[in-house]
């Protein structure tokens, strides 16, 4: 037996016998005939089963939505509906009967909450614009992979359960690794910079970052996908051209493997024009003020800050030279200005993608910074030590894939963008 997926039923399969697998979308009954609307992940198709013949012998009446099945038929070559393929039954096998009532409906164009939609994901998942969401993250992912595979980046894999902080001490998950405390990595970082140490000279990574931030927002996971990159002998400029060609490579790829399957219209940002715009940090705080916003140099912008800048930005930009005291400990400071660092953000309009920088490789300047950010340098010998013994210049970027996805797709939400979203409230499913 051939499965052939509905998206496959083209001319040439006209007049020929085929067997599509799928979920009971709907079921229509009329007085000699029943239509079985067949769902699969690529598509919708009707199956028409004539009373007359009984091809099948199962009880339709007893069918439920959802419930799986195979059937095997005729793709006629004179398909009646102009909306969508039809199948006449000869043969259907019941795989397997879903329980009623359905907890969120599939079929309807229903909308349900957010919430009852998370805590019954798997059936939610089953919609169509749903798939198309996880089918564009991952065709995003995969253009950003080959670009980074064919500019010589090696993909690597680097541990989760740390011993020190990254990214700052507060946002940690603690574990208990046996008879030790341990965290949850909140980024690659400080691995992917031991790396280049090591002779790598480009890694990247597509792995999981955790923050223990409390905060719960719509662009705010408290579990989300981290790609990281970093590369040797390089410096910020290098960084940046090597993520704005990435984001471009991964919407270009998601554009053209686009999934229009269902009856919902996919909207994707068009393919971004290069190079992006770099507004220094100076320049967005006056803008901010200009506007009568109340910030100073040194302060982080707010959303409303953000607004301002995205207002005049309304695509991709970077802001650049962030103050010393915004970046952390590895960043490296602006030669000419040591109140500045090497550094950037990727924006979309109001909202930061990606963070990025050229990084401290003299194991001395770098002591300094730890102790200006109040940390430790015992707590990050293991890191230090790789400064010791020959570590290039170096720069590179952290890209949260969810926010990157929901801006391509103009969600609202970033748990749109994540299979079973880990945030404040929810661990479950
Ligand atoms: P940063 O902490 O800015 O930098 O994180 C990089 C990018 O990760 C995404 N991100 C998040 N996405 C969803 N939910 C969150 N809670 C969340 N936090 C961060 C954002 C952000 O721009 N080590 C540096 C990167 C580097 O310099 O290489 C870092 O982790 O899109």
């Amino acid at each position: 037996m051939k499965r052939t997926l509905i998206s496959e039923l083209d001319n040439d399969h006209l007049g020929k016998t085929v067997t599509v697998e799928g979920w009971i979308h709907e079921i229509k009954r009329l007085k000699s005939v029943d239509f079985i609307m067949l769902r699969d992940k690529t598509g919708i198709v009707q199956v028409t089963v004539k009373k007359t013949e009984t091809p099948i012998g199962i009880d339709l009446g007893s069918l439920t939505r959802e419930s799986v099945m195979r059937v095997t038929g005729e793709f006629p070559e004179k398909q009646i509906s102009k909306k969508m393929k039809e199948i006449t039954a000869s043969k259907i096998d019941l795989l397997n009967v879903a329980a009623t009532p359905l907890p969120l409906p599939v079929a309807e164009n229903i909308e349900s909450d957010l919430e009852t939609r998370l805590n019954n994901r798997f059936l939610d998942l089953r919609r169509h614009e749903n798939y198309a969401i996880f089918h564009t993250k991952s065709n995003l992912l995969w253009g950003i992979r080959s670009f980074l595979h064919t500019h010589g980046f090696v993909e690597v894999n680097t541990p989760k359960i740390v011993a020190s902080s990254t990214e700052g001490g507060a946002d940690l998950f603690r574990v208990q690794y046996f008879e030790m405390d341990a965290y949850l990595n909140q980024s690659p970082q400080l691995y992917k910079e031991i790396l280049i140490s090591s002779g790598f000279e480009r890694v990247f990574e597509v792995g999981p970052a955790f923050r223990a931030e409390k905060h719960n927002t719509t662009y705010h996971l408290n579990e989300f996908t981290s790609i990281d990159i970093e590369m040797g002998f390089s410096n910020h400029e290098d960084a940046m051209a090597m993520l704005e060609g990435s984001v471009k490579s991964g919407i270009e790829n998601a554009l053209s493997h686009a999934h229009n399957s269902g009856n919902y219209q996919l909207r994707m940002l068009e393919v971004p024009e290069l190079p992006f715009p770099r507004v220094e940090y100076s320049k967005c705080l006056s803008m901010v003020q200009n506007a009568g916003g109340k910030i100073e140099f040194g302060e982080d912008f707010g959303p409303e800050h953000l607004r301002v800048i995205g207002e005049k930005y309304p695509g991709f930009y970077f802001i650049t030279k962030w103050p010393s005291e915004l970046r952390p400990f590895y960043t490296m400071v602006d030669p000419d200005d040591e109140t500045l660092t090497n550094s950037f953000d990727l924006q979309f309009r109001e909202r930061e993608i990606t963070s990025g920088a050229q990084r401290v490789h003299d194991p001395e300047m770098l002591r300094r910074r730890f102790v200006a950010k109040g940390l430790n340098p015992e707590d990050f010998q293991f890191y230090l030590n790789a400064f010791r013994y020959g570590m290039p210049p170096h720069a590179g970027w952290g890209l949260g894939l969810e926010r990157l996805a929901m801006i391509l797709l103009d969600l609202k939400n970033i748990r749109e963008t994540s299979l079973f979203p880990r945030d404040r409230t929810r661990i479950v499913p």
